[in-house]
């Protein structure tokens, strides 16, 4: 009878246990994600918002979607070199390098360069060239160490962050994303629908805006972009919120006619109380190469002080990272990794990498 009682006695402790053990890891998986760096006298952190139901945590635990689910097509490239293992032939190895290097959008320049330096490997089969491919990005990316994004919170100083980009590639979402990320980590922020060639873009930056419970200052539509973000800065100045997230539009009736009116936003948004502290070009990941020339352009244009990646998810293209870094000197602040709104992450190199290329 004693026995029955101890046997049940320890059924009970096991079960109460594992019960703990499993709530614990579920609280983990729902906690904040990874902190978006900043810098300046604030140098704050701001965390990407974690209401996105289908994103599995990170390698971490810490809410943010896995990196290595969300590039899962990029990251398939490399898996013939990742089957091959440790006991697969050099050549063939380097070869496979090469083609998911291809593949992956990095390109032929920085593709070229990089199967040069993997072929100084002597040995360790294919995992060897996997580990030589995966510290040579990282010391790729180390280049450009500064992936903060500038909000000085200067005594009546308004810092203003333009986002510029093409049209389609993920402006107005990654603002939204941004404004409820910036607004859980507790900054004051401000919208303005600098996009007034369509009426509905000011409608979507709204959407936004409603639900991250910000203010947006818009314009009728065909009105002077400009003046809408010099209103916002006003406006910012006078409620007191020391960041503007200023929405650009990606498609006017020239080419020219969008660069003048872009260098002209950015000059007004300069002005007294304002302050532009970060021009982040915003790409599509799934352009590729594409990507790499709108990259050149913008930067020669307006002066671009970060890269936001978007749609890294659902591509194959994600290599294209490499070269907006190696050949453009290009810090990638941010990636998209989804439409939902905790699907912005902060790039981080050595993730981003074991995504890519770890085994
Ligand atoms: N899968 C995925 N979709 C994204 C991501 N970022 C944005 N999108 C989608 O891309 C589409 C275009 O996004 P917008 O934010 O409207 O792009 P935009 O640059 O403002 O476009 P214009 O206003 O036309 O210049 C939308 O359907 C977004 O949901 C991302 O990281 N992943
Ligand atoms: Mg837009």
């Amino acid at each position: 009878m004693i026995a029955l009682w101890i046997v049940l006695g320890v059924l009970a402790v096991l079960a109460l246990s594992t019960a703990v053990a499993t709530s614990t890891r579920r609280r983990r998986s729902l906690g904040p994600p990874a902190a978006v760096a900043t810098r300046g006298s604030s140098d704050i952190g701001a965390n990407a918002v974690s209401e996105a139901p289908e994103a599995g945590p990170g390698p971490e635990g810490s809410g943010a979607p896995a990196l290595r689910d969300r590039l899962g097509r990029t990251r398939g490239l490399f898996a013939p070199l990742r089957a091959l293992g440790a006991r697969g032939e050099l050549a063939a190895a380097i070869d496979a390098a090469e083609e998911a290097l291809l593949r992956a959008d990095v390109g032929v320049e920085t593709t070229t360069a990089l199967v040069a330096s993997l072929r100084q490997r002597p040995d360790g089969g294919a995992d060897g060239v996997l580990s030589a491919l995966s510290g040579r990005l990282v010391e790729i990316f180390s280049e450009n160490p500064d992936r903060s994004l500038r909000v000085d919170r200067e005594p009546g100083v308004v810092d203003v962050w333009l986002f510029v980009g093409v049209n389609g590639v993920g402006k107005t979402t990654t603002i939204g994303k941004l404004a409820l990320a910036r607004r859980d980590e507790g900054d004051s922020v401000l919208l303005a629908a600098g996009d007034t060639f369509r009426a509905a873009a000011a409608d979507q930056l709204a959407l936004w805006a409603d639900r991250a419970g910000v203010e947006l200052v818009r314009g009728a539509e065909g009105s002077d972009p400009s003046s809408v973000v010099f209103d916002a800065v006003h406006r910012a100045k006078a409620r007191g919120n020391h960041l503007v997230l200023a929405d650009t539009a990606g498609r006017l009736h020239t080419k020219v006619n969008l660069v003048e009116e872009l260098r002209k936003i950015r000059r007004v948004a300069d002005r007294e109380p304002g302050r532009v502290s970060e021009v982040l070009l915003v790409l599509d990941a799934t352009t590729g190469q594409n990507a790499l020339a709108q990259a050149r352009e913008f930067t020669e244009a307006v002066g671009v002080t970060g890269v936001v990646l978007t749609k890294l998810d659902g591509t194959a293209k994600g290599g294209v990272v490499i070269p907006i870094e190696r050949q453009l000197h290009l810090p990638v602040k941010l990636v998209g990794v989804g439409e939902g709104p905790a699907d912005l992450v902060p790039f981080e190199p050595a993730a981003f990498v074991d995504a890519l290329v770890g085994v």
